[in-house]
């Protein structure tokens, strides 16, 4: 894409593995001088699996964490991303609290400019949460309770602002009781 139109905006959405199985394809992008960014979603799971054998009460095979030998600081998150893109001969960031992500696209963005390589954002997830999910947009099976407060999903809605989170109840609220 990137070679077919020099000058457009390109942004690449990927989870771990499927950035894992496709990883040799940045050498080509470094190679060419072909820059985007790349936005990789880390969970150290096959999250969508691991969710689908929720129904034979399996959890095997989908786990993609390890304690990585040379990289204890990634806290058994397996594969170190950053040095696996770097290594590829393009720049990554590594994110892990949502007031980290505006300034790394910034950062992003200069060093496409000056070195015309892919550069790979990795956002660290939880690594568990089950995708709501259905066959119609009003046939939408949630698999858990909505979070609705901090104690319901402390490492992701705990970092919104109390109000929003107050916000988005009403906003509920008011849905479920027009239904
Ligand atoms: C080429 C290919 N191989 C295998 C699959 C089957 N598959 C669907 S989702 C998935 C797991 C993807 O894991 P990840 O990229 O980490 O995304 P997550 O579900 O964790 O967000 C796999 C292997 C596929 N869709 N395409
Ligand atoms: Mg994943």
């Amino acid at each position: 894409m990137r070679a077919a139109d020099p000058k457009r905006r390109i942004v690449a959405l990927s989870g771990d593995y499927d950035f894992q199985f496709m990883v040799e394809e940045l050498a080509v992008g470094a190679q060419f001088k072909l820059p985007y960014l790349h936005i990789l979603v880390n969970n150290a799971y096959l999250g969508l699996i691991r969710q689908a054998q929720r129904n034979f009460s399996m959890d095997y095979g989908v786990q993609l964490s390890f304690e990585n030998v040379n990289a204890p600081e990634l806290n058994e998150y397996g594969v170190d991303h950053v040095k696996v893109v770097e290594g590829l001969g393009c720049k990554a960031i590594r994110v892990r609290r949502p007031d980290e992500i505006n300034p790394a696209i910034a950062q992003a963005e200069k060093w496409m400019a000056e070195f015309k390589v892919p550069v790979v954002i990795e956002f660290i997830l939880e690594r568990i949460t089950n995708i709501s999910m259905g066959t119609e947009i009003d046939n939408i099976t949630e698999f858990e309770e909505l979070a609705k407060s901090r104690a319901d999903a402390p490492s992701a809605v705990g970092l919104a602002k109390e109000a929003d989170v107050e916000k988005a109840r009403e906003h509920e609220e008011l849905a479920t009781s027009r239904a």
